[in-house]
């Protein structure tokens, strides 16, 4: 049949057809002690392009995950030797959250209870066989597209909007975890906040837009002196980058070319021409906790300003 214009039936044909161009990206692997039930499924999986794994019990499963990467789902039957359904479940939710890995139980059987035993231990879906396709395809792409939801949701909470650097949240995550490998390991590196001089000024003369593509071009900047660092916008016209490098004075001469650039910038945003300069405050190879290194960073950035702006307190 063919659903009216519209209508829900028709946005989920459509979002169907449209995540087709993508299924290939998505990993699934079949588990099933059968071989004809295992092929009836990777038969269906291809038709809708995605990339199938195949596994005849659980024991076989955990290695092909673990070999395997990119794989967003299985799909498992219940009666198997060596590791039933169940029990792949359970061991595969202590590797895999939720958000990683979509988990849909299959079974024969005529005992309701399956699909119960199936999400309490951890499934987030149920097949009972036989099944039509239709129904298969729906179960399907209703949870691939809900990992992808939880994707899209989880990027956005981390990411600075304007800037598409880290946000706050996500440097304050990543720098602690990034910290403590750089001292265990006495790799050089160095913590550093930027603060844009007089932005203030540049928001009263310009405009606020003017002032936003002044943020988007020192993030720009950023990324080009200092990217292999975890960059952030903190919050207004202030920044941190966490960088490693091969000794201080490498670090210093990263952050220092960073700086001149952007002081010499031609910057054009409708016809006005801006100039614009930032100061930063830099703590090398320090063994205090985070929280501890930002103050101290931004310490130095107050000399920064104090002593006439647009260059690096130590
Ligand atoms: P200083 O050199 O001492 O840092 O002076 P400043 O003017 O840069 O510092 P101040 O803290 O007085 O002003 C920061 C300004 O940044 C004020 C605020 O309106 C502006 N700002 C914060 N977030 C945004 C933003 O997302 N877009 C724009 N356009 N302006 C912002
Ligand atoms: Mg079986
Ligand atoms: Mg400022
Ligand atoms: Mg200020
Ligand atoms: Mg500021």
């Amino acid at each position: 049949y063919i659903p009216k214009e519209n209508s829900q039936a028709f946005l989920y044909l459509k979002r169907i057809l449209h995540s087709q161009l993508n299924n290939h990206q998505h990993g699934v692997l079949v588990v099933d002690d059968s071989s004809a039930a295992r092929n009836h499924i990777v038969e269906l999986l291809k038709r809708r392009n995605f990339s199938v794994y195949v596994a005849s019990n659980g024991v076989k499963a955990l290695e092909v995950l673990q070999q395997q990467g990119g794989i967003k789902m299985v799909i498992t039957d219940l009666e198997m030797p060596e590791m039933d359904g169940i029990g792949l479940t359970n061991e595969l939710r202590k590797l895999y959250p939720r958000d990683q890995l979509a988990i849909v139980g299959i079974s024969g059987a005529e005992n309701g209870l399956h699909s119960a035993r199936f999400i309490k231990n951890g499934a987030d879906d149920f097949l009972r066989k036989p099944f039509c396709p239709e129904e298969f395809y729906c179960r399907i792409t209703q949870n691939i597209e809900n990992l992808s939801n939880i994707e899209q949701i989880k990027k956005a909470a981390n990411t600075d909007f304007l800037t598409g650097l880290a946000n706050r949240r996500s440097f304050f995550h990543d720098a602690d975890i990034r910290l403590a490998e750089y001292i265990k390991h006495k790799t050089p590196y160095c913590l550093a906040m930027l603060d844009i001089d007089l932005f203030k000024g540049i928001n009263d003369k310009y405009g606020h837009d003017a002032g936003d593509h002044v943020l988007k071009l020192v993030a720009l900047y950023m990324r080009k002196h200092l990217g292999k660092g975890s960059l952030a916008r903190l919050g207004g016209e202030e920044f941190a980058v966490l960088l490693t490098g091969e000794d201080e004075d490498q670090l210093f001469g990263k952050l220092d070319d960073f700086r001149r650039e952007v002081s010499v910038a031609q910057i054009v945003f409708e016809q006005q021409h801006i100039s614009v300069t930032v100061s930063l405050g830099a703590i090398f190879n320090s063994n205090q906790p985070l929280a501890r290194q930002l103050h101290l960073a931004d310490n130095a950035l107050y000399q920064a300003k104090e002593n006439g702006r647009n260059q690096i307190a130590t």
